[in-house]
């Protein structure tokens, strides 16, 4: 009988992971019982064993922009064996011509793969797979559960669960509006707490919750649903809101060891109702894109929603008063940057307490506002690295690949580059990671709190900036270390017995 393979591709393997990417587990869902279970292969953690691969196997291949190079590369090396071959994912979805050209692709899956992805199993099985299919957007209630069953263990730090997709902004450097739609899409409580109690049973208590905005209903949103009299929008946004603060009081019933992280736009901050509901749920940590800390920088990003200066540090500080800690995460490379945006930057960052950064360089993601422009003009410039265009730069090879693509008015990229090192070197700093770990209580949190902030640097900075391949492959080195020295402090005892919390009768929110 043939078997079905679920790969997710990386050029760099750790042994461990820290966040287990849902899509294999929710393909794995979605491959149902015919063709027994999926072989899952996630590349971060080991590498792909090719030998494993038979002739008539299908094997679908997982891709973003970053590792799609990494996924053609292991497509050549499938179809070789026989196997028939199918991509899907978020740049498959962009550019659903590529993956034949580069990847030796049979099909490719654009959109969702939940109801889809059984029917190109069949197609490919039956020798006709078409050669691309719609997934579409599928609905929150039909989103599947993940495949928790067949998670390898001792691997993964955090799970991830997802309890929302699309997000009602449109800022510039982001694709997810566009793919996943601006209409968010909730998933069912009853389900995301299912999947909870699944994952704390087998002894997780640490889940990333894989949303791209967990706060998609904003007091403005209400007040301009009011201001039009469009009683039906205005329904659908409450009931929406509602359906959050119901989650989150089913969440805060489960054992309260359970740690939550999400990601959210610092507009949640004008809801204290909405943070302490988030506290009690033990949603602890969010991402918040702060981007830019200064009002020019918001702009260029088309995130005016933002504050800056004085008033970005007192909303920030508001989640932390709340009890949720923030990683910030910011950009650099922005047109309106100068040479002091990076100190500036981490001296706000220290001034608003946040509990962990990043800073990202600005990269022109296809699908994107800031892709679209740049392309059209990169486009005349007619750079080519190795034979590529850089107007497809997920092409280079990573070790030739730039690290950043868009010219900048004041500074040379080396100097953004080299600024941006430095703001992650010094949040990172040992001092000041040691004084920030102040925010956990015991010895042996704080020495935990330590390890994960240079868990998360190393894997994160330097192997994505550095362009000393020494460097990065010493991060790489670390990290793995680090990795397998945390992982321990993750996991909880397994809870077999756990049931599933009965929801309140009470309304979740006056
Ligand atoms: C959670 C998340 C993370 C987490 C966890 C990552 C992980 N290990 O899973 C963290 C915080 C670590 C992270 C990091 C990064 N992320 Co991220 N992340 C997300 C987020 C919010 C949700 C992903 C998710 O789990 N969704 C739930 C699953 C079920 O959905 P899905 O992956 O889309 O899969 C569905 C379909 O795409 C399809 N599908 C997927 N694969 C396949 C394969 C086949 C064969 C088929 C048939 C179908 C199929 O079916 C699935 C089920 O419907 C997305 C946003 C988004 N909407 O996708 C961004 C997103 C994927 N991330 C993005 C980026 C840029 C990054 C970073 C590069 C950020 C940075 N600068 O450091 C890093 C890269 C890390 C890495 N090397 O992988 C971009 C990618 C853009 C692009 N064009 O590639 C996204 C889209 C966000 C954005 N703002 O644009 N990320
Ligand atoms: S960056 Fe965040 S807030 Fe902006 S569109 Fe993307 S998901 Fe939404």
């Amino acid at each position: 009988m043939p078997r079905i393979h679920l790969v997710n591709p990386s050029t760099q393997s750790f042994g461990v992971a820290v966040i287990t990417p849902r899509w294999l587990y929710v393909l794995a869902a979605a491959t149902g019982s015919r063709w027994g279970d999926p072989q899952i292969v996630d590349e971060t953690v080991e590498p792909i064993d090719l030998d494993a691969i038979s002739p008539g196997d299908v094997v679908g291949i997982g891709i973003h922009t970053g590792n799609a190079l990494r996924g053609y590369a292991i497509g050549r090396d499938v179809r070789e064996r026989g196997a028939w071959v199918v991509f899907g994912g978020i740049h498959a979805t962009l550019f659903p011509d590529e993956p034949s050209v580069h990847g030796a692709a049979h099909a490719v899956v654009r959109g969702d793969g939940d109801l889809i992805w059984s029917r190109v199993i069949e197609d490919c099985i039956a020798g006709h797979p078409a050669a691309v299919y719609e997934g579409g957007r599928v609905a929150g209630e039909q989103f599947l559960d993940a495949r928790w069953d067949l998670l390898p263990e001792k691997r993964y730090m955090w799970a991830s669960v997802q309890t929302v997709r699309g997000c009602p902004k449109h800022c510039s450097f982001c694709s997810v509006w566009r793919t996943d739609g601006q209409e968010p899409r909730q998933r069912g409580v009853d389900r995301v707490v299912g999947e909870v109690v699944e994952l704390r049973r087998r002894g997780f208590r640490f889940i990333a919750l894989a949303d791209d905005n967990f706060y998609p209903v904003t007091f403005a949103d209400l007040a301009q649903a009011r201001r039009r009299a469009d009683t039906a929008r205005l329904h659908e946004l409450e009931a929406m809101r509602e359906e959050r603060f119901a989650l989150m009081e089913r969440l805060s019933k489960l054992p309260d060891d359970l740690v939550f992280y999400t990601q959210i736009t610092m507009e949640a901050a004008e809801d204290p109702e909405f943070l302490d509901a988030m506290k009690r749920a033990r949603i602890l940590g969010a991402l918040v894109g702060v981007e830019s800390v200064t009002r020019d920088g918001l702009k260029d990003v088309y995130k005016g929603f933002n504050l800056a200066g004085d008033e970005l540090i007192a909303r920030l500080r508001v989640f932390r008063r709340h009890g949720v800690h923030v990683l910030g995460s910011f950009i650099f490379g922005l047109n309106s940057d100068t040479k002091d945006t990076f100190d500036a930057t981490v001296t706000l960052a220290e001034q608003a307490d946040l509990t962990f950064a990043q800073f990202v360089l600005l990269t022109p993601f296809p699908g994107t506002v800031d892709f679209e422009k740049w392309a059209a003009e990169e486009q005349r410039r007619g750079t080519m690295v190795d034979g590529v265009p850089l107007t497809q730069h997920w092409l280079i090879p990573e070790h030739r690949r730039p690290r950043l693509y868009t010219p900048h008015p004041t500074m040379s990229l080396e100097e953004i580059r080299v600024g941006t090192q430095r703001a992650w070197d010094h949040f990172y700093g040992w001092r000041q990671v040691w004084a920030r770990s102040r925010v956990v209580e015991s010895l042996r949190a704080r020495v935990a709190f330590v390890l994960i902030s240079k868990l998360y640097r190393q894997m994160y900075a330097n192997t994505g900036i550095a362009t000393d391949s020494a460097r990065v492959e010493r991060s790489a080195q670390w990290a793995r270390w680090i990795g397998h020295a945390c992982r321990r402090l993750f996991i909880g005892k397994p809870m077999p017995d756990l049931a599933m919390p009965a929801p309140s009768l009470e309304p979740a929110i006056d």
